[in-house]
């Protein structure tokens, strides 16, 4: 009964409101209110015993969106020891460690969707290249043999992982599908090479190239390994170069004014300018 009597009321309520709205529209001459008033208790009884009009719109409710914090993967030796690897929150809390091997575990990339994390590790002896669940579980090693294999940067769609491998006597540029096979050369000279990264609209691999320190210079190529273009050309460091989210600028760290400074410039090396800020390896939030 009460339920009957809390749906009638909740009828008439609906009710009155059309009723009242399409007065307040309808009435144009001066007895409206007086006639409005009248005719709202007149089709409330009428009304109140016919179904529920199914025009009035029911508000839904907005999906409360769950927030996921920003996040930020490191290395780092605070036990002592060798390198781990960690995550954070992108304000210092709640810190997770991933790995946990009496060697070096470092270089952390995240793939695109955030689910896993490639690293360096060189629990197998020699650095080899490896990919972990995001918390850590699930770790898979994608490179196996007697050189160096790390520093791993994601491709922006997720299905490949370029990285520096010294199996040909120096580092150079290599990519593989992300489960470890088809690995291909994209470099081939006797300079060594400190870091890679993969433009985020996917056609270009940036990378740093040294004939000795004071000769580091930054090339750019497409992502087949064609197209080999050099960025940079002066007898100072310029190295660690990283994509602009939009894939127009790399920033990079360079000594060419003395101390290291972060530079940025265009894609196609122009516009090289110091942003006035010692430091190296800068990057840019995605
Ligand atoms: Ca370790
Ligand atoms: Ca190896
Ligand atoms: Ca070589
Ligand atoms: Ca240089």
């Amino acid at each position: 009964m009460l339920r009957s009597k809390k749906r009638y009321l909740g009828a008439l309520c609906v009710a009155s409101c059309i009723v009242m709205f399409a007065a307040a529209c309808g009435s144009s001459d001066n007895n409206g209110g007086t006639e409005a008033a009248e005719s709202t208790t007149a089709n409330e009884t009428q009304e109140a015993a016919e179904p529920t009009p199914t025009t009035v719109p029911t508000p839904k409710p907005e999906p409360t969106p769950t927030p996921v914090p920003d996040q930020i993967a490191f290395q780092s030796d605070r036990d002592g020891g060798d390198f781990e690897i960690f995550v954070m929150d992108a304000d210092g809390t709640n810190v997770r460690q991933l790995t946990e091997s009496d060697d070096y575990d470092g270089t952390p990339s995240w793939s695109p969707d955030g689910e896993q994390i490639a690293f360096g590790s060189r629990r197998s002896g020699v650095t080899e290249v490896f990919v972990m669940d995001a918390d850590g579980t699930n770790v898979r090693q994608l490179t196996d043999n007697d050189d160096y294999d790390g520093v791993p940067s994601w491709s922006p769609r997720g299905r490949q992982i370029a990285f520096l491998s010294d199996r040909d006597g120096d580092n150079e540029v290599f990519v593989m599908d992300s489960d470890g096979s088809d690995v291909r050369q994209l470099t081939v000279n006797d300079d060594y090479k400190l870091a890679v990264s993969w433009s985020p609209d996917g056609k270009q691999i940036v990378f740093d190239n040294k004939k000795d320190y004071d000769e580091y210079e930054i090339f750019a190529m497409d992502a087949d390994g064609a197209n080999v273009r050099q960025l940079t050309d002066n007898d100072d460091y310029d190295g660690v170069p990283s994509w602009s989210p939009d894939s127009e600028r790399i920033t990079f760290a360079s000594d060419r004014f003395g101390d290291d400074e972060i530079f940025v410039m265009d894609a196609d090396g122009s516009n090289a300018i110091s942003t006035g800020q010692r430091g190296i390896h800068p990057v840019y939030r995605p």
